[in-house]
C-alpha cells in the first residue's frame, strides 16, 4: 500500500498494463524479443537452449500478468488461505506444463516451426525442477496443480534446495550419484530480495517481566541467518487462477556476516561463516522413507518453518482482525511430520511474541493445522534426540515439554491409573538420549490427522495412533485416498490418447471432470476407436524403445509385453521380487522346448528408479537387475523372449516418456508397506494394466476397475504379522522355485556370486522380513496369467479401456475437494473468466 501509485495517474498507468501475448504472431514477437535482449543473442547463436529460454521467458510474461492478478484478488477478497507446507516438491518441467495449461501449446508449437525449431526438442532442454524423493514430493506437485486449477486460495512453502535429488548414473551395472545442479538457468523463480526473514538458531531462554507484570520466555542469543523467498507461479488450467509457491534460500545474515573478520583481511573465516548460512538450504536429503536425525535435517526444518510462519503470521495481522479470527482465514496443512515445528513455532509466537494466552494460543493452533501420514514404517518415523534440541532450538524444547504435560494431564484424567498409556503416548519417549516423537507432536497439534488410502489410514488407527484414537476419538482421523493431475499425467504425457478420449467424449471436460471417463465404456466395440487405441500404445512403446536404445544400447522390440517397475528401491517395494521373478522366467525359457517358446509372450522387463546413496542393499537389486540384463540381453538362445533393462535417472520427465508405454506395472510392496503409491494410478490411467498385492491404493483400484481387470496375489496385510513371527520361530521354509533361482545365483550365473550373498541370505537366512519367499508362488502364477490374458489382444485391450474409464476416482482434484471440504474448511475464489475462456 505504502508503493502504490496515486490516483490520477492510475489510468496512464493502466494503459500500459503489460498483456501477455495470444496469437502466433505475438508468441514469436515475445520469443525472439527475449533471445535478443534478455538473453543478448541473435539469429546467428540461437541454439535450442536458445530457444527454450526465450520460448519460456514469453510464457512466464503470461504468466505473472495473470499471478498478480490472482495474488490482488485473494488480498481482496479476505477469505480463508490453505498453506502447504511440503519439504518436497517434485515439479518436473514447467514450460510443457504452462503451454498446455494457458491453452497455448498449439499457437506456441505453430511459432516455434516457423522460427526453426521442433517444439518437442525445445521442451526437452529443460532441466527437471527435482525437490524431491518421490511419492511424497509428486504428490505435493500434483496438489499445487489441482488446488490452483480448482481456484482455491493456496500457497506452497518449500526449501529452495540448491541441489535437488542427485542424478543417477549407472556405470558398470552400478549405481553412481552426480550432484544435480539446477539453478543455473532457471526462468520459472522469481528472486524476491526484499522478503527476507531473520531466522534464530541455539542461543539461551531467559524470563523477564513485562509492562503488565507478566513472566515471559524471551529466547536471546545464538546466531541468525537470513531466509529470502523465491516465488514459482503455479498456473491452474483452463482458469486465469496462478498461485504461488514460495522456496526459501538461506543466506548470511547482514547483521551477522562479520565485516571485522572481513576488514581485519581474514576473508577465509568470513566466507566460511557465509558458506555455513548457505549449506542450510544446500541439499535435499536423498532418503525416502528413513529419517537419520541429522542436526542440518532438523536445521532444515525449523529454518523453513520459521520463515513461512513469519509470512503468513505478517499476512493476517495486516488485515488486523483478532487472533481469534486466525483459523479462520489460515488453514495449514503438514505434509508429513517434516514441518511439524510450525505447530511449536506458532505457539511460541501467538504466547512470547504476542503475549497471548497459553490455552488460547493453543487453541488456535489446534485449529489451524493438520496433518497427513505417508508411512506407518518404523524406520521413517521422525523422531529428533532432545539434546540436539535443546542445543539448536531451547524455547521450542521448553514449548514441547509444556505441551506434553498438559497433554499427559488430559490423559491422566481421562484413563486414571494407565502409567503405561501415558508411557506410551508421551510425546517425549524415554529412552537413551531421550526422543521427541514428532508424528505425536503433529497429531497433538492438529485437528485433523488423515491418511493417504484406506487401508493405509486404518492401519494407522491400529497401530501407531492407536492410542490417540481412545483419547480424541475416531473423528480426529480420517482417509484422503491420494490422487494424480490427469493435466500432467494423461493430457501431457499421452497427448494422443487425450485427443483420441476428446473426440469420443466431445471435448476435454474430463481433464477437470475425471469421472467423464465413465462414458468411454459406450465405446468398447467401437472398431475404429479400438484400433486408434492400440496404435497410440504401440506408438508409446516405440518412443520408449527408442529411449532404450538410445541411452542404453539394448534394442528391445515394441511388440513385447513392456512389463514395468520404476520408482525408488526399496526392500518394502520388493524389486527383488521382481528380478528373481525374472530369473526364473529365464530359466524356464532355458528349459523350453521349441514349440513351447513359440507359445511364450516376448517380455520387456524393465526397472527404473534411485537407491538411497546409503541404502547398501537397495544398491545391491540395482547391481543384480543390471548383470541379469547384460547376461540375458546377450543370450541369442532367448533373443526377443527376453529382454532386461535398467532405465538411468528415472525422473518426473523421464517417467511421462515410461508411464505410457506399459502394459503391464508392478506395485508388489509387501502389504501393509505401501501407504498409497501414486505411481500406480499413473499407469492405469494410462491404458496400463497393474500386477500388484492388496496394499495401498491398489485395492481402491481393484474395487474401481474391478478384479478381473487386474492381477492381485500375494498375502495379505492382515497376515503379514504372523508370517513374520513364524520365520523368527523357525518355520520358514524357502519357496522350491525360489531355490532354484538362489542356486543358479550361487552358481554364478550372473557374475560373482559373493556380490549378492547379502541381498539372498537376507530372504534365507535372516527372516525375510518383506515376505518375498512367501508371496513368490503366487507371483510366478500371476504373471503365467498376465501371459495367457496378453495372448488374447482383443480381452487384453477390453481390459484396459474399461480401467480408463473407471479411473475417475483418483484424480487429485477430488483428493483436494476432500481435503478442502473435510479438514481446511475453505471455499474456491473463482475469477471472472477473461479473453473468452
Ligand atoms: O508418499 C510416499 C509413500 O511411500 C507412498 O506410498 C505414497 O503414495 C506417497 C504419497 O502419499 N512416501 C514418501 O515418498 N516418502 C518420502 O519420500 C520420505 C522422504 C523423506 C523422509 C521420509 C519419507
Amino acid at each position: 500500500v505504502e508503493a502504490s501509485i496515486p490516483e490520477p495517474q492510475r489510468d496512464a498507468w493502466k494503459k500500459h498494463s503489460a498483456q501477455g501475448f495470444t496469437t502466433k504472431e505475438q508468441f514469436e514477437d515475445e520469443t525472439v524479443r527475449h533471445v535478443e535482449t534478455t538473453l543478448a543473442r541473435s539469429l546467428f547463436n540461437c541454439d535450442e537452449l536458445a530457444a527454450y529460454s526465450g520460448a519460456s521467458l514469453a510464457f512466464r510474461d503470461r504468466l505473472v500478468i495473470e499471478w498478480n492478478k490472482t495474488q490482488q484478488r485473494q488480498t481482496f477478497a479476505d477469505q480463508k488461505r490453505v498453506y502447504y507446507l511440503s519439504l518436497e516438491f517434485l515439479m518436473g518441467r514447467a514450460l510443457d506444463n504452462a503451454m498446455l495449461n494457458v491453452g497455448l501449446k498449439d499457437v506456441a508449437r505453430a511459432g516455434l516451426k516457423d522460427l526453426g525449431f521442433r517444439i518437442e526438442d525445445v521442451i526437452s532442454q529443460e532441466h527437471d525442477a527435482a525437490l524431491g524423493n518421490g511419492g511424497l514430493g509428486r504428490l505435493a506437485a500434483c496438489f499445487l496443480d489441482s488446488m490452483a486449477t480448482l481456484n482455491y486460495p493456496a500457497w506452497g512453502y518449500g526449501l529452495r534446495y540448491r541441489y535437488g535429488i542427485f542424478k543417477q548414473e549407472i556405470v558398470d551395472g552400478y549405481q553412481v550419484e552426480v550432484p544435480d545442479y539446477w539453478l543455473d538457468f532457471n526462468p520459472w523463480e522469481f528472486p524476491r530480495h526484499d522478503i527476507t526473514v531473520d531466522i534464530q538458531f541455539y542461543g539461551h531462554v531467559s524470563r523477564h517481566q513485562d509492562e503488565d507484570g507478566k513472566n515471559v520466555a524471551v529466547w536471546e542469543g545464538g546466531e541468525i541467518v537470513d531466509a529470502v523467498a523465491y516465488d514459482v507461479p503455479i498456473p491452474g488450467f483452463q482458469t486465469p487462477t496462478t498461485n504461488n509457491l514460495r522456496l526459501w534460500s538461506s543466506k548470511a545474515s547482514k547483521g551477522e556476516f562479520d565485516f571485522q573478520k572481513f576488514n581485519s583481511g581474514d576473508y577465509e573465516a568470513s566466507v566460511g561463516d557465509q558458506q555455513r548460512a548457505e549449506t542450510i538450504s544446500a541439499v535435499l536429503y536423498p532418503n525416502d522413507n528413513l529419517e537419520r536425525g541429522k542436526e542440518l535435517r532438523l536445521k532444515q526444518q525449523y529454518f523453513w518453518c520459521a520463515a513461512s510462519l513469519y509470512d503468513i503470521v505478517r499476512r493476517f495481522k495486516k488485515s488486523k482482525k483478532a487472533w481469534s479470527a486466525f483459523p479462520d482465514m489460515v488453514a495449514i496443512q503438514l505434509n508429513d511430520t517434516h514441518p511439524t515445528l510450525a505447530i511449536v513455532e506458532l505457539q511460541r509466537i501467538l504466547v512470547d511474541l504476542e503475549g497471548l494466552d497459553w490455552v488460547e494460543a493453543w487453541g488456535i493452533v489446534q485449529n489451524t493445522f493438520s496433518y497427513a501420514n505417508h508411512t506407518v514404517m518404523p524406520e521413517a518415523l521422525e523422531k529428533w534426540s532432545v539434546p540436539v534440541m535443546q542445543n539448536l532450538l531451547p524455547r521450542h524444547l521448553q514449548i514441547i515439554y509444556e505441551v506434553n504435560s498438559q497433554f499427559l494431564q488430559m490423559v491422566e484424567k481421562q484413563f486414571p491409573k494407565d502409567r503405561d498409556m501415558l508411557r506410551r503416548v508421551s510425546i517425549i519417549e524415554e529412552s537413551q538420549p531421550k526422543m521427541v516423537r514428532m508424528a505425536y507432536l503433529a497429531t497433538i497439534g492438529s485437528h485433523k490427522v488423515n491418511g493417504v488410502a484406506e487401508l493405509h489410514s486404518d492401519l494407522i488407527k491400529s497401530t501407531i495412533f492407536k492410542d490417540f484414537v481412545e483419547i480424541y476419538g475416531p473423528d480426529k482421523f480420517t482417509n484422503v485416498t491420494n490422487g494424480i493431475t490427469p493435466r500432467r499425467w494423461l493430457h501431457q504425457a499421452n497427448p494422443r490418447l487425450s485427443e483420441l478420449i476428446a473426440s469420443k467424449l466431445g471435448g476435454y471436460e474430463f481433464l477437470t471432470d475425471l469421472t467423464k471417463l465413465n462414458k468411454l465404456e459406450h465405446f468398447l466395440d467401437d472398431k475404429d476407436f479400438k484400433k486408434e487405441w492400440q496404435e497410440i500404445k504401440y506408438a508409446n512403446k516405440v518412443r520408449l524403445a527408442q529411449h532404450i536404445v538410445n541411452t542404453t544400447g539394448v534394442r528391445v522390440n515394441p511388440k513385447a509385453l513392456f512389463d514395468i517397475q520404476v520408482k525408488r528401491i526399496h526392500e518394502y517395494k520388493r524389486q527383488q521380487l521382481n528380478i528373481l521373478g525374472v530369473i526364473h522366467r529365464y530359466l524356464t525359457i532355458k528349459a523350453m522346448s521349441a514349440e513351447e517358446r513359440k507359445k511364450l509372450a516376448p517380455r520387456v522387463s524393465i526397472f527404473g528408479g534411485k537407491a538411497a546413496p546409503g541404502y547398501w542393499m537397495a544398491k545391491t537389486v540395482i547391481h543384480l537387475v543390471c548383470s541379469v540384463g547384460e547376461v540375458v540381453n546377450n543370450d541369442k538362445d532367448v533373443g526377443d523372449l527376453l529382454k532386461v533393462v535398467y532405465i538411468e535417472d528415472y525422473n518426473v520427465s523421464k517417467a511421462e516418456i515410461i508411464t505410457p508405454a506399459s502394459d503391464i506395472s508392478e506395485h508388489i510392496s509387501t502389504a501393509g508397506t505401501e501407504a498409497s503409491g501414486t505411481s500406480n494410478m499413473k499407469f492405469v490411467l494410462n491404458g496400463g494394466l497393474i500386477i500388484g498385492t492388496c496394499d495401498g491404493a491398489n485395492i481402491e483400484i481393484t474395487r474401481e476397475v474391478g478384479e478381473s481387470n487386474i492381477f492381485l496375489f500375494g498375502n495379505l496385510a492382515e497376515d503379514v504379522e504372523d508370517l513374520r513371527h513364524a520365520h523368527n520361530y523357525g518355520s520358514f521354509k524357502l519357496d522350491p522355485d525360489l531355490a532354484k533361482v538362489f542356486d543358479a545365483i550361487k552358481d554364478g550365473a550372473f557374475g560373482d556370486a559373493n556380490r549378492f550373498t547379502a541381498l539372498c541370505s537376507s530372504i534365507t537366512d535372516h527372516g525375510d522380513y518383506y515376505l518375498v519367499s512367501d508371496d513368490f508362488n503366487s507371483y510366478i502364477k500371476t504373471h503365467a496369467l498376465v501371459d495367457e490374458a496378453y495372448k488374447d489382444q482383443d480381452a487384453w485391450l477390453e481390459k484396459c479401456i474399461t480401467s480408463v474409464s473407471r479411473m475417475g476416482f483418483f484424480s487429485s482434484d477430488r483428493c483436494i475437494q476432500e481435503y478442502a471440504e473435510m479438514i481446511w474448511n475453505v471455499e474456491p475464489l473463482v475469477p471472472e473468466q477473461r479473453n473468452g475462456k
